[in-house]
């Protein structure tokens, strides 16, 4: 399949005004009949309507009233052509489509028996002709028309305008969505659910009725989903003025879901994992998930739908905007400093695992890519997470007001439109004052960029200077970058571990954090006034994506640990300690006569932090956690998945026999009583003690798996229930396979339960191919619903490392068998998993050859989606 590229972007040939859609529900045959308006685009030379369409069967046409024959329009390659060259023009257009047999979760399609619908990206061509580009907004009427039995329920964007009885044991419901919207905000929901429903007042007084529906059984399941919908309306009326524009909102929960959710005007429509929640089956973060992911489809309202891209390439112009807004949202929501500061680390922990890898593989693109294949592969970390980066550096750049103001300029110059990324930067510099050009290279340029900083103090000038000096690797396509725009948040710290004032020239006030503007190559910055040699806590609170090179000695390090005023660099000085070491280790593992020796100076460091009740829970957790394998793993010129691991293993060992006494008083004093509650306090109380006991498990013995069953035992929610199942399987304990055995039985009833069952073991210890194998056996999995295939699958693949590398190639070939398996079935569920190949350029030279050759295998396969092809054939190149 040929490459697409930004570059040829053209307006569409006429515009779509309204659209009348009726639907004939059936499983085998749905009948889909859709009139629509449309309206030349004098801005477009061509002189035809082009429409998409995909595995449709195409019924009739009819122009301007005109049944059309076959030799008035082409059909070729999914693109309907039809010459004409009106001005206004009325096109009928009858489809029959196959929900049933659709396993692409893409379109219409069924799942235990109800319709939904799933348009992002390029969906809608599945269910009929259409100029299925985001450019093209109209307005939809929608009737429904479905067995009354079968399908009680019949929903669509908007407003429900009229329901009724249609006599023959069949009923309709008639939709209006006010707002003009691109096809992929489309959807429709049929079937049996039932819903928990409340009105809510507006910040203008107008009432709004909200809905979460489920299948029956799964009421007692939605209340916090509710409760992350009302605090969500709220927050964006509070924050951004943004209040919700329709007099319904809905979201419906579904089994068989391709990602998270989605966003469609007024009828959100969410995988289960990210709604239905109760203490006897949900985590805490289970719930923290499910709050944003309900905020974030909520607040697309208006940073995704009111105003939407113009074009795929633009994606990140409401994803990575939506994402800043559903963190921001998330921190205001726990509300304490101590509580933003754990969610930055939490999502810095993402950037790091997932999308600094992306950016360093083949796979990496720009924020605004210049080209793809096909676009369901580009909802990546980058588009997203890298995305919602760059819109907080607006907010570091301009301050909270600044970018308020931005956000006002971009309403009011684009509602209702479709836009693009230079469209968002604009009203950012144009409400502010502010020159942002350079600020582009974050959107066109792929890579991390890598800054380097050197300091240097003299105490006889009371004068310091930072030089920063910043590179960019090569990506795909880009082989040499331009320097980018990037904030350096720094404060420096005096010899007691206090902020200093800063005065640098230009700036009066003497803050103590200051955020430095590096756009060139390198800058010097020059301090005066600095009494004393100075610690510099560098890049506070992560204040731009990129990989910050300093020379910090272990000292500087354990003493910022201890002091630093900025929460997120108190964490960030005890990863770096803790990665030296996981690489020392690493190393000693490589060499079979290098014994692996234990830290003490890192030890008394996590101790004080562990031990120190000034500090919340929860951060204390963060603080405890090491790197992780994968975050090792990019660290090395080579990777050794196997000496990371046995890295990792003897460290938290050797912590949990040093600190033994201290996990096991923290784990007492952190016991949450009462009826759970998943407020913050709460979770990281759980957070903390479940940390102590999967420390303490490292040294199974007998005390650890009593303590472990102990807590399975009584455990009153999810949470611990999962933490203690975690340590006994991880561990030699006698009880690990009753007590596997026992939560299969007591949660068979509950899908999302059993998810998390096949997920535990596919990453446990133990587990290798075949036991992953002999899983994929059990009754209770299935391939073709993308959730347990996840559990399971993606899991081990991606969850397991050292098992997955094994050296005999097994975890390779398997992933091999199942990509080529999941692409005959869904090709995007495919496609994700044949990215956990991407790095295989990083790995020895034996375990290279094995990768290469399962790319290769699946490369081979003679009929493969263009999805999976692209992202193999991208490995390979
Ligand atoms: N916008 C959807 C993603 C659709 C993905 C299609 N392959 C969910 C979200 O980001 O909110
Ligand atoms: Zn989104």
């Amino acid at each position: 399949s040929p490459a697409i590229y930004r570059k040829d972007y053209t307006p569409p040939s006429y515009w779509v005004r309204t659209v009348e859609m009726g639907f004939d529900l059936d499983p085998s045959a749905t009948r889909v009949a859709t009139r629509m308006t449309l309206a030349r685009n004098p801005a477009s030379a061509e002189q035809a309507i082009v429409l998409h369409g995909e595995e449709l069967e195409l019924v009739q046409i009819r122009l301007n009233g005109k049944n059309l024959a076959k030799r008035d329009y082409k059909l070729v390659d999914g693109l309907l052509r039809i010459p004409t060259k009106a001005e206004e023009i009325t096109l009928e257009i009858e489809t029959l489509i196959r929900p049933d047999k659709n396993t692409s979760l893409m379109g219409l399609y069924v799942s235990n028996g109800n319709f939904f619908t799933q348009c992002e990206a390029e969906g809608f061509r599945k269910i009929t002709y259409f100029p299925d580009r985001p450019d093209v907004m109209a307005q939809y009427t929608v009737m429904l028309r479905g067995d009354k039995k079968k399908y009680p329920v019949l929903l669509s964007n908007g407003n429900l305008i009229e329901q009724g009885d249609l006599g023959d044991g069949r009923h309709y419901a008639l939709w209006e969505d006010p707002f003009k919207k691109p096809s992929y905000l489309f959807a429709l929901v049929a079937g049996q659910l039932v819903c928990q429903e409340q009105t809510e007042k507006l910040k203008s007084g107008r009432e709004a009725l909200l809905q979460v529906w489920v299948e029956e059984g799964n009421l007692d399941k939605t209340q916090h989903a509710m409760d992350s919908l009302v605090n969500s309306i709220h927050w964006d009326e509070e924050r951004y003025g943004l209040e919700l524009d329709l007099d319904r909102f809905m979201i419906v929960a579904v089994g068989d879901f391709n990602m998270g959710a989605m966003e469609n005007k007024g009828l959100n429509i969410f995988n289960t994992k990210f709604v239905l929640a109760n203490p006897r089956i949900a985590t805490d973060t289970d719930y923290a998930n499910i709050e944003a992911v309900v905020g974030h489809e909520y607040f697309h309202n208006w940073t995704g739908n009111r105003v939407t891209c113009r074009d795929w390439f633009q994606l990140s112009l409401k994803e990575g905007l939506t994402v800043f807004r559903d963190q921001e949202f998330s921190a205001d929501m726990i509300g304490t400093d101590s509580g933003r500061a754990v969610k930055r680390i939490d999502d810095v922990r993402v950037l790091r695992q997932a999308q600094f890898p992306e950016d360093a593989g083949p796979m990496a693109h720009p924020v605004r890519p210049d080209s793809f294949v096909e676009i369901s592969n580009f909802y990546t970390v980058t588009i997203y997470e890298k995305g919602a980066e760059v819109v907080r550096m607006y907010q570091t750049l301009l301050g909270r007001d600044g970018f308020c103001k931005g956000m006002d300029l971009y309403f009011e110059r684009h509602d209702g439109r479709a836009v693009e990324c230079d469209d968002f930067r604009a009203a950012m510099m144009d409400a502010n004052g502010r020159d942002l050009t350079q600020f582009e290279r974050w959107y066109s340029q792929a890579g991390t960029p890598r800054v380097k900083v050197t300091t240097s103090y003299d105490a006889d000038k009371q004068t310091y200077d930072i030089t920063l000096a910043q590179s960019c690797p090569p990506t795909p396509g880009q082989a040499k970058k331009q320097p980018f725009h990037i904030p350096v948040a720094i404060g420096l710290l005096d010899g007691k571990g206090r902020d200093m004032p800063l005065s640098l020239k230009g700036h009066s006030d003497q803050p103590t954090t200051l955020v430095l503007e590096l756009t060139a190559t390198q800058q010097t910055f020059h301090f005066t006034n600095v009494t004393e040699q100075p610690v510099p806590s560098l890049l506070r609170n992560f204040s731009a994506p990129v990989v910050l090179d300093y020379d910090y000695s272990d000292a500087d390090l354990a003493f910022l640990m201890a002091h630093d005023s900025d929460a997120f660099n108190r964490w960030e000085a005890g990863q770096r300690l803790a990665t030296r070491r996981l690489l020392a280790l690493t190393e000693a593992a490589q060499q079979a006569d290098s014994p692996l020796s234990v830290d003490v100076a890192l030890s008394a460091s996590l101790r004080a932090s562990l031990n120190d009740v000034a500090l919340d829970p929860a951060f204390r957790e963060t603080v405890l956690t090491l790197p992780a394998e994968t975050v090792i793993a990019e660290q090395m010129e080579v990777i050794d998945p196997q000496a990371i691991h046995t890295a990792r293993r003897f460290l938290r060992l050797s912590l949990a026999k040093d600190l033994r006494q201290d996990f096991s008083r923290v784990y007492a004093a952190n016991q949450t009583d009462g009826p759970y509650s998943p407020d913050a306090a709460s979770s990281g109380k759980r957070a903390l003690k479940n940390l102590a006991l999967s420390y303490l498990a490292e040294l199974d013995d007998a005390d650890a798996h009593t303590l472990a069953q102990a807590q399975y035992d009584s455990a009153n929610n999810m949470t611990d229930r999962m933490a203690a199942l975690a340590a006994l399987a991880n561990s030699q304990a006698p009880g690990r396979a009753a007590a596997l055995a026992k939560f299969y039985s007591d949660f068979e009833q509950e899908p999302l339960v059993i998810d998390k069952w096949f997920s535990l073991q596919a990453m446990a210890r133990t587990t290798d191919v075949a036991a992953v194998q002999t899983l994929m056996k059990h009754p209770a999995f299935s391939i073709k619903n993308p959730n347990r295939a996840r559990s399971l699958i993606f899991s081990f693949c991606n969850g397991n490392p050292s098992r997955f590398h094994a050296a005999d190639g097994s975890g390779y070939a398997f992933w091999a068998e199942q990509v080529i398996a999941l692409d005959a079935i869904n090709p995007q569920v495919a496609a994700r998993l044949a990215r956990s190949l991407d790095r295989w350029r990083k790995y020895a030279p034996a375990l290279q050859e094995k990768m290469r050759a399962a790319l290769q295998q699946v490369a081979d396969t003679a009929k493969l989606s263009k999805d999976t092809r692209e992202v193999v054939g991208k490995s390979l190149a």
